[in-house]
């Protein structure tokens, strides 16, 4: 049986982690099916964004799965971290944008899942939180790094440390995520994003989401030259003169 859902349609990927029974918690066979799900996505030409989102209405992901975490020996767990590593990584990596839809639970193993991708949406009844340390545990799919990151250090080590959770208004409040609509309206919102995104000329979103993500690893003013660089390849390009002079006719581009 398939723990993945994946719907294509124009130039979208939607991927569903569809374990509701365990409200979506990752075990190995699941974290493995999910990397596979998301490497066919990134490297399919035509598609221009991502969607992860969690079957049912009551959960996104509950976490890595506690039970077969209850049983793993050092060498095991190394080997389930090194996958959750390895997928998170190739979501963080993407070259096109990867917008998480928080349709609820979204604990431990979930938040982790939500921070490697691009844009984070909640429905209003989301909830966050890091409560490894609940379990003798650390959050073990870079928490402790991107968490940091995004949200700060003060509140990564209150999330982290105090093992609480934060529903969708705080979560907005602090930045953790970009959007909170009702439920209802979730995917819809993930969709219009997405095809805003689509849009858009394919290589121009690409070289963007590369140059903000390289930024991250580098000085401000490294991270300059790397845009100017970035930028001046840019001209000359198919897209870049179809784009130009779309304006100048005053009509919609055609980038696809
Ligand atoms: N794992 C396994 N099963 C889970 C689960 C999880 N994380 N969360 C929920 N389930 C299962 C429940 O066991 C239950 O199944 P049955 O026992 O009935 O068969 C079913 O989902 C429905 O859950 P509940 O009956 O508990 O539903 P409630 O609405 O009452 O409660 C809840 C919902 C989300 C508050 C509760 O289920 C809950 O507290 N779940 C655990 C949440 C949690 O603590 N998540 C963080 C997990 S720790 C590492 C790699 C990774 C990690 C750490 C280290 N290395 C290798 C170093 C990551 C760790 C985590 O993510």
């Amino acid at each position: 049986m398939s723990f993945i859902l994946i719907e294509k349609s124009n130039h979208v990927t939607t991927i569903t982690i569809n374990r509701p029974e365990a409200l979506n918690a990752m075990n190995l066979i699941v974290v493995g099916e999910l990397h596979k799900a998301v490497q066919t996505a990134v490297s399919d030409a035509e598609i221009g964004a991502i969607i992860i989102t969690g079957a049912g209405d009551k959960s996104f992901v509950a976490g890595a799965d506690i039970k077969a975490m209850s049983q793993m020996t050092k060498t095991a767990a190394r080997e389930f971290g090194r996958a959750g590593h390895d997928l998170l990584n190739l979501i963080e990596n993407s070259p096109n944008p990867v917008i998480a839809a928080i349709n609820g639970f979204a604990l431990g193993g979930g938040t982790e899942i939500s921070l490697a991708c691009h844009i984070r949406l909640a429905a209003e009844n989301a909830i966050f939180g890091q409560p490894e340390v609940k379990l003798g545990l650390i959050p073990g799919w870079g928490g402790t790094q991107r968490l940091a990151r995004l949200v700060g250090k003060g509140k990564a080590i209150e999330m982290i440390a105090g093992g609480g959770i934060i529903k969708s208004d705080e979560a907005l409040r602090i930045g953790l995520v970009n959007q909170v609509v009702e439920p209802s309206d979730l995917i819809p919102l993930a969709n219009k994003l997405a095809e805003k995104i689509i849009q858009n000329g394919p290589a121009a979103v690409r070289v963007a989401l590369d140059c903000i993500r390289r930024g991250q690893d580098l000085s401000l003013t490294e991270g300059l030259e790397y845009e100017l660089e970035a930028f001046s390849q840019l001209f000359g390009t198919a897209e870049m003169l179809e784009g130009t002079k779309a304006f100048v006719e005053k009509r919609p581009p055609k980038f696809r």
